[in-house]
């Protein structure tokens, strides 16, 4: 049974939903320069406009405050407040949060603001990105500027959104902005990450507020029996889910030798980082989950595993398995691995995208999307069973939104959003959503 005080959220990030990217001042991020590029994106779509979220805000909080939630979590954009990345504070732009929060009160809406969802100003890209040492002090000069303007109404943080996906994506592969090809060459923008994390976490708690990080987690299983397999899984593992976590909660990278990287992450840990790191303690863990990943050994030479399908389960519109135990199975673990050193969790990020097309009458019958949040809550109602203190769970996303190299092709909504009017229409899943919320305040008396 979850609690009286758990929190039912959406999560939403600043480039996926706001538009106004020549708004008020905004500096450039990666991400617009990256959209721009011929073939990034599929079918060319940008940032640009999307939901509109930045002027259609108190819209959107009508729709949340429709949805009865207790939280929202955003993402404040870097470039808005900072446009060069660092020096001057641009009033404008960090006014738009400001009335987006003190909104967000007047419905009775907890603000939940990630720091940091992987628009990073293009000027601070120039100078390195987050191969560079420098942007994790930048990071922390940035939090200072927001926690001075909302920290009076914002009782936690998130730093940063999935700094996994942010080095494979955007450094590694470069599928994502900023765009780079480093292959293994990326570990420095993981633990540069996470000193900014660190840094910034000081920052946060000098304000009083408390401090989360949003992980993508995943369980890893190895695809059968044999040691050669086992070995493969645990080395993902290590580089998926415990490179983010271990320095955290445990003040220690895990073994990365299996990849070829040499303790100290290539020379990128210096004496005391991760006493930064690690020495802010989290106030709560944000655990992202979609799926659960199924690794081999390799076939080919060069990365130590091979990712496998997961078959006889349906898939989301991306292609992406549905495993709901493994969220359960996800939670647990993170319980009987790190014991007393885990902080209390928030699923700050669960969804999926579902092919969305409104019917005759305009309404739009995303079953699948109920039965996938249902049995997601459920799997999460079975950990906390199970002994897990998890205390939100936010679902992705309020709204059809921009879904970064796949443009607007994978809606992940509540709520349909038409990108030629903008004119926002509540899927099924919204109203399930609402009721489902409604049933567990009537239990509480709330
Ligand atoms: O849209 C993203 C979000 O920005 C980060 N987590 C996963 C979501 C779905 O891909």
């Amino acid at each position: 049974m979850l609690g009286k005080e758990f929190c039912w959220g959406v999560s939403t990030a600043a480039y996926q939903v706001e538009g106004g990217v020549n708004e008020d001042g905004r500096g450039l991020s990666v991400w617009d320069v990256f959209a721009a590029r011929p073939g990034a994106v599929k079918n060319g779509d940008t940032g640009a406009t999307t939901c509109d979220h930045y002027r259609r805000f108190p819209e959107d909080i009508g729709l949340m405050r429709g949805l009865g939630l207790g939280g929202y979590r955003f993402s404040v954009a870097w470039p808005r407040v900072q446009p060069s990345g660092s020096g001057p504070v641009n009033a404008a732009g960090l006014g738009f949060y400001d009335r987006l929060v003190d909104g967000l009160l007047e419905a009775g809406i907890v603000p939940l603001p990630t720091l940091f969802h992987w628009d990073l100003p293009q000027v601070l890209e120039e100078a390195g990105g987050w191969m560079a040492r420098e942007t994790a002090f930048r990071f922390a000069d940035y939090a200072g500027v927001v926690a001075d303007c909302l920290g009076d109404r914002v009782p936690a943080w998130v730093t940063l959104n999935e700094p996994f996906i942010h080095m494979v994506f955007g450094y590694a592969l470069g599928v994502h902005a900023p765009g780079r090809t480093l292959m293994l060459d990326a570990m420095p923008t993981a633990h540069h990450q996470l000193l900014g994390h660190g840094l910034a976490a000081q920052v946060l708690q000098e304000h009083g507020g408390q401090v989360m990080i949003a992980n993508n987690l995943t369980p890893v299983r190895a695809a059968s029996d044999s040691d050669a397999d086992a070995a493969a899984a645990s080395a993902y593992d290590a580089l998926h889910n415990r490179m983010f976590l271990d320095p955290l909660l445990c003040g220690r990278y895990p073994d990365l030798t299996a990849f070829g990287v040499p303790p100290g992450l290539g020379g990128s840990v210096r004496d005391g980082d991760l006493e930064v790191i690690a020495g802010a303690p989290l106030d709560g863990l944000g655990v992202n989950y979609y799926n659960p990943t199924r690794i081999a050994a390799p076939t080919a030479p060069g990365l130590p595993f091979a990712e496998a399908a997961i078959e006889g389960v349906p898939h989301t519109a991306f292609g992406w398995p549905v495993v709901p135990d493994g969220l359960r199975e996800l939670l647990v673990a993170l319980k009987r691995d790190y014991g007393h050193a885990l902080p209390p969790v928030t699923v700050t990020e669960n969804g999926c995208s579902t092919v969305d097309v409104p019917g005759e009458d305009g309404a739009v019958d995303d079953a699948f999307r109920i039965r996938y949040l249902a049995d997601h809550i459920d799997a999460l109602a079975a950990a906390v069973a199970e002994g897990v203190d998890v205390r939100g769970y936010y679902t992705w996303s309020l709204l059809d939104n921009f879904e970064w190299a796949e443009g607007f092709s994978q809606r992940f909504g509540l709520v349909h959003v038409d990108f030629e009017t903008l004119r926002r229409t509540p899927k099924a899943s919204y109203l399930w959503y609402r009721d489902l919320i409604a049933a567990h305040r009537a239990r509480h008396g709330r």
